[in-house]
């Protein structure tokens, strides 16, 4: 091609505003052609699940198309990139997410009906990409989605495991585990990118060589396994930036041995090489145990290893020294499981690219930081010596190198304070010596985030507290967020018409803060009107769900008093149940002049609990066995019911959100590092009952307390009960509820013994004894609001008005200008 005819070519894709057209006309053709050439299937005879194949196709290709131009756009530009380092991604369905982010949704929506087909059905037949665990995972995704829309020159990096997280199913109340082949019917969001792969390598040993010189160690390792890029595009909205998340698949590496060819038992041979692929096979499903087992570091070491060597490949294609690369390069750690990348990227520097000691150190201090999510210094990552020295052993040197210079350090500031050394230092001893992975980030990362100002108290004070003391200046917080375009542009669309409405622009799908806008018209009667309107609806595609889902139907007159999130005893899942056998005993016992003042309730709980969590698993059983009694008890009708949704997910929350009228959030306060579950909920116009906890404080704060209902012991309060060993005496209320359990009046006495216990003999440590009647009160003044269907309207539309600050955009803007010093990198349209 002539540079002439080039010219001409560019000139002819710039007139085209790109290759592909997006009228509806042009849309139908490229369904159809992917139904026919991609999916292979006759276009004359097409069901719902091929026209979704076909439609999530031509989506792709158009984010293919963006995703190319941003990246040729990064290359020519070279800004400071931003790599995100992250074992999970809730990613959740992406077809309504994209069409919406590339601005073509109502065009897709003609063609759709055009070739009779309704965009709601299609959509509906998309599984949910799982790899994750709970609001971690889905803080990674909505971030890559505030990261891309504000054309930030960022990467994602992960895993790619091919079981997601289970999926729950019950049978006659009780949990279990399914697994979740996700990649079962392809998965049109990918790219899989054969020539990109990388030789990750384990075990063997390290040997002392004199180079150049020099004395070097030198690792022989003795597995090998092959790391493949799938790359997902992330596309931004109102904006032609589309960014890349890379997920890691494990293959069997190139290279044979010949050795185990060579013996003749060519079968064992290939099984073998084919055990490469279980690195990323499985998700781990606890969200925050750690229990040492070395497939784990396998995942870890092998997706950190893979991107390292990644990132350092794309800077040395244009860089020819390391001179620059913190300035170029910023690595986010999103908690400790990435953080082997810090000895990684030391290794490669000095045992490859030859820099000193000095200088790898200098880079890694520059380029690191790290976000941790844990709120108790027993939720902290630890890997045993011994599992670490056999998998990594140059790696393990590496890891006490740093701690020798830092526990020099430590010794020249505090001298011999022996417990003050022993406490910080990153190798931990005991029977089982371990590395501390929180200690080696913050000794290597410049910046420490906590993700709500309360927890950065607890880090301050707490968990970190001696790091704090060293080092006060590393330490920060960003409040965590939530992405309004997933979480209403996307799944509760009436609301965001409405709310553009009355705002008279759609500017806050980017710019959030405009939200506020609608506190102006607070009081005016349409708005509410329309408002409620909005709500109804929602609740009736709810009401049908729950049918859908459990044979239960139920009015959409009720008050919707929804908990949906992992179940943990300290998110107290078991409160929410014991105040719903109150309740019920309540009604039981009144009159009928009495019941026509009951304001009736749907309680709908969701979440899954970690396999080998038995706690969590009696409480899940416990819901369903309290909901059969009351479901079932034609004395109570529609005045109180009790749902479980089983297989709790990304598209269950999207639903459920928008329908909810309460939602509850609950944790005993000093236990939430922040929760994101609440921020859906608040834009999304549903009243919070809450305990003051991680960032349920920093709500308060934006809406007023005034507009919520706050109930439970404060964090300082729970620190100082505990200190005491105060165990208070159990309200009457509760002894009585529990007195319920306890004699079988829900079956199953001796299985659900053990939670009854936690409370009444065990010391209650998550002081639901102390927090039941402010609870019930908190519970009461809900009811009371929800009465006067005019207030409670109005104190909707200020949550959502008041809910900008928990937009990822904001938490993003501030990484971006406080901890990884990195611009706006925006690629033309
Ligand atoms: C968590 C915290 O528990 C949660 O409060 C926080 O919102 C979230 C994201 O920062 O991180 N920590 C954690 O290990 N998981 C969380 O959800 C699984």
């Amino acid at each position: 091609v002539s540079g002439e005819e080039k010219g001409r070519t560019v000139r002819f894709f710039e007139m085209m505003d790109g290759f592909l057209k997006n009228d509806p006309v042009s849309l139908q053709k490229d369904i159809l052609d992917h139904v026919e050439f991609t999916v292979a299937r006759s276009r004359f005879n097409i069901d719902d699940f091929e026209a979704y194949q076909g439609m999530a196709h031509s989506v792709r290709d158009r984010l293919i198309e963006r995703w190319h131009d941003t990246q040729q756009f990064f290359k020519k530009k070279d800004p400071k990139r931003l790599y995100y380092l992250s074992l999970e991604f809730l990613m959740g369905r992406s077809l309504s997410n994209s069409i919406i982010n590339l601005g073509v949704k109502d065009q897709y929506m003609d063609a759709l009906n055009q070739l009779g087909f309704s965009f709601e059905i299609l959509a509906e037949q998309e599984g949910d990409a799982a790899l994750g665990n709970g609001g971690l995972a889905r803080l990674s995704a909505c971030q890559m989605d505030s990261l891309a829309t504000m054309d930030f020159p960022a990467w994602g990096y992960g895993l790619r495991y091919q079981y997601g997280l289970f999926r729950q199913v019950i049978l006659d109340g009780f949990q279990h585990e399914q697994p979740d082949y996700w990649l079962n019917f392809g998965n049109p969001w990918e790219i899989e990118r054969v020539h990109v792969s990388y030789a990750v390598k384990f075990y063997g040993t390290v040997e002392e060589k004199h180079l150049n010189g020099k004395n070097c160690k030198v690792w022989i390792p003795g597995e090998t396994v092959e790391a493949v890029a799938y790359d997902n595009p992330i596309p931004g909205y109102g904006t032609r930036n589309t960014i890349n998340l890379r997920l890691w698949a494990a293959k069997p590496s190139g290279q044979y041995d010949m050795e185990s060819f060579g013996t003749g038992d060519y079968i064992n041979a290939i099984i073998d090489r084919q055990k490469a692929e279980t690195i990323s096979s499985v998700l781990y499903p606890d969200d925050r145990s750690y229990q040492g087992k070395e497939l784990r570091l396998k995942q870890q070491y092998f997706f950190v290893s893979a991107s390292v060597q990644d990132i350092i490949r794309r800077f040395k294609d244009s860089h020819s020294s390391f001179d620059k690369f913190h300035e170029k390069v910023a690595l986010q750690l999103n908690d400790t499981h990435p953080s082997l990348a810090i000895v990684e990227v030391i290794r490669v520097l000095v045992d490859e690219e030859h820099l000193s000691w000095k200088e790898a150190w200098d880079i890694a201090c520059n380029i690191f930081s790290y976000t941790t999510h844990t709120v108790v210094p027993e939720g902290l990552e630890k890997i045993p010596v011994d599992l670490l020295g056999s998998l990594l052993p140059r790696h393990l040197q590496i890891i006490y190198d740093i701690n020798f210079s830092f526990t020099e350090e430590l010794k020249q500031r505090f001298g011999l304070d022996y417990d003050r050394l022993s406490r910080m230092s990153i190798i931990e001893e005991g029977a089982v010596k371990n590395i501390r992975m929180a200690n080696l980030s913050i000794v290597v990362c410049h910046n420490v985030n906590g993700v709500s100002r309360a927890h950065l108290d607890t880090l301050k004070s707490k968990v970190f507290k001696d790091f704090y003391e060293l080092w006060p200046q590393k330490f920060h917080h960003k409040t965590n967020g939530i992405t309004q375009r997933r979480w209403v542009v996307v799944s509760n669309p009436g609301l965001c018409d409405l709310i553009t409405k009355w705002l008279g622009t759609d500017a806050w799908i980017r710019e959030v803060d405009l939200l506020l806008g609608l506190r102006e018209h607070v009081e005016n009667k349409e708005l509410q009107l329309e408002w409620r309107t909005v709500r109804r609806v929602n609740k009736i595609r709810l009401v049908e769900f729950i049918e859908a889902m459990t044979g239960m139907k139920v009015s959409p007159d009720a008050m919707f008093d929804v908990q949906i999130k992992r179940i943990h005893e300290y998110k107290r899942q078991l409160l929410n149940i014991l105040g719903i056998i109150h309740r019920y005993d309540c009604i039981k016992n009144m009159k009928d002049s009495e019941r026509k003042r009951v304001v009736p309730r749907v309680c709908i709980i969701g979440g899954k609990a970690a396999p080998g969590y038995e706690m969590a698993k009696k409480i899940i059983k416990l819901c369903h066995s309290v909901g059969e009694k009351i479901n079932s008890d034609p004395d109570i009708g529609d005045l109180l019911k009790l749902i479980f949704i089983p297989d709790y997910n990304v598209s269950v929350a999207e639903l459920v959100i928008p329908g909810s009228d309460l939602s509850q959030h609950i944790s005993t306060a000093g236990h939430e590092a922040s929760g994101t579950g609440s921020m859906k909920f608040l834009i999304n116009g549903c009243l919070l009952l809450a305990t003051a906890d991680g960032s349920t404080l920093e709500i308060i704060d934006e809406i007023g307390e005034e507009n919520m209902f706050i109930c439970g012991a404060k964090i300082h309060e729970v620190a100082m009960m505990r200190e005491n060993g105060e165990a208070p005496k159990l309200p009457l209320e509760l002894v009585h509820v529990l007195r319920m359990v306890r004699d079988g009046y829900f079956g199953h006495e001796e299985y659900f013994k053990p939670l009854c216990d936690s409370i009444e003999s065990a010391g209650d440590f998550y002081l639901l004894g102390h927090d039941f009647p402010s609870y019930l009160e908190a519970q009461a003044a809900a009811d009371k609001a929800f009465v006067d269907q005019e207030t409670w309207t109005k104190m909707s539309i200020l949550s959502t008005a008041g809910s900008g600050k928990f937009s990822s955009d904001r938490t993003i803007g501030d990484y971006a200008a406080e901890t990884w010093g990195i611009e706006p990198c925006r690629c033309p349209f």
